[in-house]
């Protein structure tokens, strides 16, 4: 199809024939004639408007990693593009598709230093640094093309945030642009053979082998469980990959109690994951273990060298270790008992983390399976990574590596858009919450119909038992003045409760499910009260 377009009509006509129909943000002068032609195709996408620039992103973070789909935000140039980079680099760390569609001062203009409105140094730099690949639109012509790389690099290979920019004047610009672009994406190679059967050999003659997961797995569940059960295997993960192979079953693992089963492994299958809990939490390697891993991010075999690795999509690679498998692998012991034992013994252990774990339960027993969990930096969230369990792939959401605090309200909001049939549930600390508390008005604006629970100990927790407990009670910057958390609630339009105990919680939460409104659950403690959840996410010491 061709027709005489703006850029900014180009855009959004991309956006539509790629499938998005959500789109956060917030406007200005830079990006009106984005927002424009957002304005006339209002019934094919709809647009979401927040009140930071870092609510948008994260939004958009929360779409992405809840669905595998493109989340889309749009920004001005500058400030309003700095405002989201938390939200863009925490796509990076945990592989979310975001699409970041900012704009530039003119054309002419950049790089020339003028000091024009919005205007960075090098802002297509900064965004190259903070993504998996940007690009600049020049021309209502290019941008069919140049949304199509765009497309490829949010699909294919390792998922990451892409960011395009569109200077001020070219978005208004128009021309006769031609939709039909071909795109020649790459087939996906096939894993190599001598790989997978060396690989499968290792699998063969493990007694004790293991698996691991990450978020490039989460495609994958199927062909991991057949293996789990074929090799007898225990599955974990360590945040993105949870839920891939259910923690209902014998096979899935919370990372707590798979560290009982990885001191005695001999083999480990890592499948789309960087092995973080591997090799920064746990940090001990049973001696001799042999690692075979399978990423389609062949930088990763530079980073962390395997015994035998393999390049592919994951569920590609578990299917060719399968079929090499159906030959080789030895007649083997059940394990189910041992493992449903060892899982067990590991939640008595894990007990001692109280209150978070009694008031994890309440949730779990409220959140329907395939409900979502927005996780935070917080004591709650630290004991769900790993007092938490998952059944669904996706659902128990993360932003990764990143760890920033205060992502975990933001993100659950586009979690909802993404899921609006679906329960989701954010925890957060009063501290990070009040990072994104702003969006308690996009909340009642938009019907985002959430759950999110501030457990408000009046402090940074985390920082606070730090101090106590490495320099000696010298407490600096951890206090923190709260505003009333229901009343604030109800001020926005929002619902507020508050729950002192577990089942007062579980009770909030009843009550809150049936609330056709956003609802905050206040649930308020003594700073310093909680147990530390350390000991069972990094063994032996911080
Ligand atoms: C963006 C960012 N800033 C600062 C930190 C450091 N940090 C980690 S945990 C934490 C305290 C969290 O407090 P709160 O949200 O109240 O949770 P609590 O630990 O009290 O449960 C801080 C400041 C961080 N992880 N990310
Ligand atoms: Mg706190």
């Amino acid at each position: 199809m061709q027709k005489v377009a703006t850029a900014g009509q180009a855009i959004v006509e991309c956006l539509i024939r790629n499938g998005v129909d959500k789109i956060f943000g917030i406007p200005g002068v830079h990006t009106y004639h984005l927002f424009d032609a957002l304005y006339e195709r209002r019934d094919e996408i709809a647009f979401i408007g927040t009140r930071h620039e870092q609510g948008a992103a994260y939004m958009a973070f929360g779409y992405a990693k809840s669905t595998g789909k493109i989340g889309v935000y749009t920004c001005v140039p500058g400030p309003g593009l700095l405002n989201t980079t938390a939200a863009l680099c925490s796509a990076y760390s945990a592989n979310a598709p975001v699409l970041c569609l900012t704009s530039e001062i003119p054309a002419a203009a950049i790089g020339r230093g003028y000091g024009i409105l919005h205007e960075l140094p090098d802002q297509l730099a900064l965004l190259r640094g903070l993504t998996k690949w940007a690009e600049r639109i020049d021309h209502p012509t290019a941008v069919p093309r140049v949304f199509a790389t765009a497309m490829e690099q949010l699909k294919t290979g390792r998922v990451g945030p892409v960011a395009l920019e569109c200077p001020w004047d070219t978005l208004s610009l128009k021309a006769l642009v031609d939709f039909e672009v071909t795109t020649r994406s790459a087939p996906q190679s096939p894993p190599d053979p001598a790989a997978v059967r060396e690989a499968a050999q290792i699998i063969a003659g493990a007694r004790r082998p293991i698996i691991i997961l990450g978020a490039g797995a989460l495609a994958a569940g199927a062909e991991i469980l057949a293996l789990a059960r074929l090799i007898q295997a225990p599955v974990t993960s360590h945040r993105s990959g949870r839920g891939i192979v259910s923690e209902e079953l014998p096979y899935g693992f919370g990372f707590a109690a798979a560290y009982k089963l990885w001191l005695k492994s001999d083999v480990v299958i890592a499948i789309g994951t960087r092995m973080e809990l591997a090799y920064l939490r746990w940090r001990t390697f049973p001696p001799g273990i042999k690692i075979v891993r399978i990423d389609i991010d062949p930088r990763e075999f530079a980073r962390r060298a395997a015994d035998v690795g393999i390049v592919a999509d994951a569920k590609l690679g578990v299917r060719a270790i399968l079929a090499a498998l159906q030959t080789t692998n030895p007649q083997r012991v059940a394990r189910e008992t041992e493992f449903v034992n060892t899982k067990d013994e590991s939640r008595r252990e894990i007990e001692v983390v109280q209150p978070q774990l009694a008031y994890l339960d309440a949730i779990r027993a409220a959140l329907q399976r395939d409900g979502f969990f927005v996780e935070e930096i917080c004591q709650v969230g630290f004991t769900a990574r790993f007092g938490f369990p998952v059944y669904e792939p996706r659902t128990y959401v993360t932003c990764g590596y990143q760890e920033n605090l205060g992502f975990g309200f933001m993100t659950a909001l586009g979690v909802k858009v993404a899921n609006p049939d679906k329960v989701v549930i954010s925890v957060t600390g009063d501290g990070g919450f009040m990072f994104g508390v702003q969006e308690l008005a996009t909340a009642v604006q938009n019907k985002i119909n959430l759950i999110t629970i501030v457990f408000n100990n009046r402090s940074f927790g985390n920082v606070l038992r730090d101090q106590q407990n490495s320099f000696g009670g010298r407490l600096i910057g951890e206090a923190l003045t709260n505003p009333k958390f229901v009343e604030l609630a109800e001020s926005f339009g929002a619902v507020g409760y508050r729950a002192d105990s577990p089942v007062e919680l579980k009770l909030a939460l009843e009550r809150a499910l049936t609330q056709n409104a956003p609802v905050l659950i206040e649930v308020p403690s003594e700073p310093g009260s909680e147990a530390s959840p350390w000991p069972f996410i990094r063994p032996g010491g911080r």
